[in-house]
């Protein structure tokens, strides 16, 4: 008899950046022609081959924002599932970098209260946890 298929999920690891600057928080607005377009995220992204999480996100705040960052604490970390494609992301700190952000990738960039991050649309793996980023924020 046949197995019963089970569906498999293709979980990705990604990298996020909590950048800080008089209590305020980093955001981008997620680029047109991408996967959640318009939300407000924070800085990072995908996790390649041969990386360490560490290299990953120096290397993604390096692509989106133009800056060279020293990469802090893992602050948080969690698991969301979009239908077949699951993302694992792990939540940095980020106290200090060189150079001014730009949005060199995204539609915007904004420093906001991490009250505000409640207003906003953000990615469904981010609200489900912001009680635990907020935490991690401090707030
Ligand atoms: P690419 O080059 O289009 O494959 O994309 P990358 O490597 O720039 O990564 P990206 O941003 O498309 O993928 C990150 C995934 O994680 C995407 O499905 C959105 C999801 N995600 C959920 N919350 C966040 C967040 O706060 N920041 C980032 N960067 N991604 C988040």
């Amino acid at each position: 008899m046949r197995k019963p298929r089970v569906k498999k999920i293709h979980w990705i690891p990604v990298v996020a950046g909590l950048l800080k600057k008089d209590k305020k928080i980093l955001v981008g607005q997620r680029p047109e022609n991408h996967s959640l377009a318009g939300l407000w995220e924070f800085p990072g992204g995908k996790i390649e081959i041969g990386e360490s999480p560490e290299q990953a996100l120096a290397r993604e705040l390096n692509e989106e924002l133009g800056i060279e960052a020293d990469i802090g604490q893992l602050k948080l970390a969690c698991t969301h599932s979009y239908g077949d494609v699951g993302i694992v992301i792990l939540f940095y700190e980020v106290n200090y970098w060189k150079g001014e952000p730009k949005a060199k990738h995204h539609l915007m960039l904004e420093w906001i209260y991490p009250q505000e991050l409640k207003l906003r649309p953000i990615p469904e793996a981010n609200k489900k946890i912001l009680g635990d980023i907020y935490k991690a924020l401090g707030v």
